[in-house]
């Protein structure tokens, strides 16, 4: 029998060395024994950094929802699948059996088969937090065809743009959405992205608000009925190893959005792996992420690794703040939560609020508190500690990233000696190394630099849709050999990492990625703009908020100032979405460039964030004077 489960430390460093020793050995003997093949492997692993290509368990024949459902039935028919707490509180929890979830995943795969949607298809779900995301996401695994999740709060033109890149043929929507006392007007968003997508035939709605809206003729189909009338059993698409299971997409640094590629077998084991280890999930727990699906948390710890594991995964429709600052703790309460994941930023906004809000619930079930997104600082981490898991539920802050498809370094709880603000220890089978400036490794302790992965694991995209050189040239260019994070992180005297951010042009706004680029270029199409350059800076809830600094194209410009910013961030709602919008615009004569012209947006970040003690050289810019004028009206 394989270390399925660790339990104590020594374990853990024995299974890591076998992992990283033979790493074929080691996921063989995973995959072997705990999940349902239609045909095992011929190779474990094959792979080439540099092309870069990656495969896993190739020749192996499977369906992911075999492994999260039917293999269930037996013995876990009536065991509750999917918790569903709505956005309402006096509006009814709904337990979804395995049995009950099996059905309703057939019954939609029938409906997507009926409206033309074949294996290795492309279909958008863009849906709020209700069971029909997960039923349809797992639908589309179940026919093979691949699901790109996009985030019910982007835009029509962010929706519109991941639709057309990745040629969906198909839209999964609902008439709208609940966000605490709001409802947001979904369809319509979709009406609008797909004046720009001419190749999306069909729409279909799930009912969620009742609200009037507009059904185009002959595309637009009402989801429930459908439904209804499809039968309910659904025999699995037998799918390679590599097929492609889902697309996500993820700001970059430059240009358009990634969207990564994640495949079958791979990322199933992985996540399944450290789902069960990370959270040690015990077969009565009910396990809680408050994530969105709409990301790759949601993806890999809501959907796929709870499910793979027959667990209970709470979905929840709502928000932190409603009906009051106190709903995650009456949902922990009220369900008895024993493991609950979630992000720096919403520990952080819930910390400002009264003591009250979280005194008021019992909140003793809960034996494992997680965090991830961002790092989470000192401050939020003991208030997590003390106060939600009364300093007896270990914190397990895990690092991933939507390329990393699972979770690569984190504490296994109960195992694990944490410590605040460190992510600790790689995963089983994840070998890091630190980067200098020469592309060297760093080896020993105490040290920092950048964060690079040396040896495959199970769970990495494999590509970026469409666009492999990009892929490579992101991920697998910076150092030979070595799949580059994007991070930067330090390791200290006994080997535990700590992740300092991002070195790159990408930055973390309440958890969300963002990059810089797209939303320079949203602020750039305001007429009145010429140039723009965006940083963040340090926000007590979001982590980070943006700062924008923003030249006019007239230097005399007289509208109102405070007007123009209105209408910038107006432009960036439109098209990105509202997390995008700037907290703080200064108007500049000029950015501060390098002769080659590149934004020193590191100056920008230090006089964003009031640290303009130490600008470092400045006179190698082409426009130093420029400066001390940004400094000097600097907000
Ligand atoms: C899972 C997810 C990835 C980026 C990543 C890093 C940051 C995530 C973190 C963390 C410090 C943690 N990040 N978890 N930084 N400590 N525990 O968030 O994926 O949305 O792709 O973001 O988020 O900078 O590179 P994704």
């Amino acid at each position: 029998m394989s270390n399925y489960h660790i339990k104590h430390l020594e374990e853990y460093y024995q299974v890591y060395r076998k992992s990283v020793r033979n790493p074929e050995a080691f996921w063989e003997e995973i995959a072997e024994e705990h999940f349902v093949w239609r045909k095992k492997w011929d190779t474990v692993l094959s792979w080439d950094f540099k092309k870069p290509e990656v495969k896993w368990f190739e020749g192996a024949k499977l369906n992911i929802t075999e492994n999260c459902l039917d293999r269930h039935l037996p013995t876990r028919g009536d065991k509750t699948a999917i918790l569903f707490e709505p956005n309402d509180p006096t509006e009814e929890a709904q337990h979804i059996t395995y049995r009950q979830l099996h059905e309703r995943v057939c019954r939609m795969a029938n409906v997507l088969k009926e409206n033309g949607i074949n294996r290795g298809d492309r279909v958008c779900i863009y849906l709020p937090m209700v069971p029909e995301l997960a039923v349809s996401v797992l639908a589309c695994a179940r026919i093979g065809a691949i699901h790109s999740v996009v985030f019910a709060g982007f835009s029509a033109n962010a929706l519109s743009t991941r639709i057309n890149d990745s040629d969906c043929k198909m839209v999964i929507t609902s008439d709208g959405s609940y966000r605490g006392a709001k409802t947001i007007d979904l369809k319509g968003i979709v009406d609008n992205a797909l004046e720009d997508c001419p190749g999306v035939d069909t729409v279909l709605v799930a009912k969620r608000i009742n609200s009037e809206i507009h059904m185009k003729e002959g595309r637009d189909k009402w989801l429930q009925p459908l439904l209804d009338a499809a039968y309910a059993d659904f025999v699995a698409e037998i799918m390679d190893a590599e097929d492609p299971l889902f697309i996500l997409y993820t700001s970059g640094s430059t240009g358009k959005p990634k969207g990564m590629v994640h495949t079958s077998a791979g990322y199933m084991v992985y996540t399944a792996y450290t789902f069960k280890n990370v959270f040690q999930y015990r077969e009565e727990d009910v396990y809680w992420c408050t994530a969105d699906i709409g990301w790759i948390t949601g993806h890999s710890y809501i959907v796929y690794g709870p499910l793979a594991n027959g667990a209970t995964t709470v979905m929840f429709e709502g928000v932190p703040s409603y009906p009051d600052f106190g709903r995650f703790w009456e949902v922990v309460e009220k369900h008895k939560v024993n493991q609950f994941y979630t992000a720096p930023t919403a520990i952080r906004a819930l910390a400002k609020e009264n003591l009250d809000f979280v005194e008021k619930y019992d909140l003793s079930s809960l034996k494992v508190l997680g965090s991830v997104g961002e790092p989470i600082n000192e401050e939020a981490w003991h208030w997590y500690n003390n106060n939600i898991g009364k300093k007896h539920s270990p914190i397990v802050d895990t690092w991933w990233q939507t390329e990393t498809g699972g979770i690569m370094i984190t504490p296994i709880p109960y195992v694990t000696p944490t410590t605040p603000t460190y992510a600790t220890l790689p995963f089983i089978g994840i070998q890091p190394a630190l980067m200098d400036e020469n592309a060297q490794e760093i080896k020993g302790n105490q040290v920092d630099g950048r964060l690079c992965i040396k040896f495959p694991w199970p769970s990495m995209a494999r590509t970026i849709w469409g666009n492999h050189d990009r892929y490579r040239d992101t991920y697998f260019s910076a150092y030979e050999n070595k799949y580059f994070t994007g991070d930067g992180a330090l390791r200290d005297a006994v080997g535990y990492y700590r992740i300092t951010g991002r070195v790159d042009d990408v930055i973390i706004v309440s958890g969300h990625n963002l990059g810089t680029a797209p939303i320079e270029d949203s602020i750039n199409e305001h007429p009145a703009v010429a140039e723009s350059a965006i940083v963040g800076f340090p926000h007590d809830v979001k982590g980070n908020a943006l700062y924008g600094y923003v030249i006019l194209k007239e230097v005399g410009e007289t509208r109102d100032r405070e007007n123009l910013k209105k209408e910038i961030n107006q432009q960036i709602t439109e098209q990105i979405g509202p997390i995008a919008k700037l907290d703080k615009i200064q108007f500049v004569p000029g950015l501060p460039k390098t002769r080659s012209g590149k934004i020193m947006r590191r100056i920008l970040r230090k006089i964003a964030s009031k640290d303009t003690a130490n600008l470092g050289d400045t006179s190698t810019l082409l426009n130093p004077e420029v400066v001390k004028e940004i400094m000097d009206n600097s907000l």
